[in-house]
């Protein structure tokens, strides 16, 4: 099947892992990769990219037009850390973003779109533990908030227009590929950097902050196989809950400490504690599970391993 894939935002965690795999299984040309970042000349190669700031509606015209995109991933997106410094600018680019693209779907008669929600949509009065798919949603952060509003954005554009809409609520992601920016979880992507550069972390979430994480790899599957399954599996037009592997600082530090001899945590719990005390712990995916058959493939030790052999082979090249 012939498709043109526009990813917007595809210079940050996700983006940066998902153009490479969407690349390999549709061909280099065949996938675009925009983001609000000007082009780096050392990765020219890579595939077509265009500079896209997702406000600028004349410009996302322009890119629509030029490329007639079949699929989009619509990505970029300020996190829950970022964007309770940044309240305004947060809700404006969470939300006027998906507003411009979503249009320009409906105007460009683009196919399918995939659209991010997370686990900052459930907040303090949610059931923390198995948090199931539907259940009281009463987010506290500006990033939760308009990640609710998205998913109701997405069903009603569905509903509505016909829009076909998929979305996942992705947990903390953990990759090597590219940092994260700006996230209440990005303590768990950190850890192994440091880990590896100095056998030491501190970490800004308490030691038993639990919350619900995915490698990577299982967070692409499960973007790339909700985006291609079938229409009448995709039931829910808002977002699907989906597991990987819950843990809080404390066991992925052990899980360091039995590979990497020496390495040490400590704990400087800043404000984005009271962030992750709002999450669930961990997540009930079973309706994704049934409708599109999710399966996550890491645990922590097999994710442990990985990053680990990951980023030091990037290391020592
Ligand atoms: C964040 O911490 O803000 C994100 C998320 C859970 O959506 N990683």
């Amino acid at each position: 099947m012939s498709e043109t894939i526009l990813i917007i935002g595809s210079e940050g965690q996700v983006g940066t892992d998902l153009q490479y795999r969407l690349r390999e299984i549709y061909g280099k040309n065949n996938v675009i990769s925009s983001d609000i970042r000007p082009a780096d000349p050392a990765k020219l190669d890579r595939g077509p990219y265009e500079q896209l700031d997702v406000l600028d509606h004349s410009r996302i015209a322009e890119l629509f037009s030029k490329h007639k995109p079949t699929v989009i991933y619509h990505l970029a997106a300020m996190l829950s850390a970022t964007a309770e410094q940044h309240p305004k600018k947060g809700w404006e680019l969470n939300m006027d973003g998906t507003f411009s693209i979503f249009d320009a779907c409906l105007e460009h008669g683009v196919k399918r779109i995939f659209w991010p929600s997370s686990i900052a949509v459930f907040g303090p009065t949610t059931p923390r533990v198995n948090t199931p798919q539907h259940c009281v949603m009463d987010p506290g952060t500006i990033y939760g908030i308009s990640k609710l509003a998205g998913e109701r954005y997405c069903e009603y554009y569905f509903k509505r227009y016909g829009l076909d809409v998929r979305s996942v609520r992705y947990p903390g992601l953990i990759g090597w590929k590219a940092l994260p920016g700006g996230g209440t979880t990005d303590y768990a992507v950190d850890i192994f950097h440091q880990a590896l550069k100095t056998k030491a972390y501190t970490s800004f979430l308490k030691a038993d902050a639990m919350l619900p994480m995915m490698y990577m790899d299982d967070a692409i599957k499960a973007t790339i196989n909700i985006t291609e399954a079938p229409a009448e599996q995709v039931k829910l037009r808002s977002s699907y809950n989906i597991a990987g592997c819950s843990f809080d600082p404390q066991t992925i530090a052990s899980a360091i400490a039995k590979r990497i001899d020496g390495f040490t945590i400590d704990y400087a719990p800043d404000h984005r504690q009271k962030i992750a005390e709002s999450w669930p712990q961990s997540i009930d995916d079973t309706v994704a599970r049934e409708d599109w058959g999710w399966n996550p493939d890491f645990d922590l030790d097999k994710m442990v391993d990985e990053m680990l052999m990951r980023l030091s082979a990037t290391a020592s090249q």
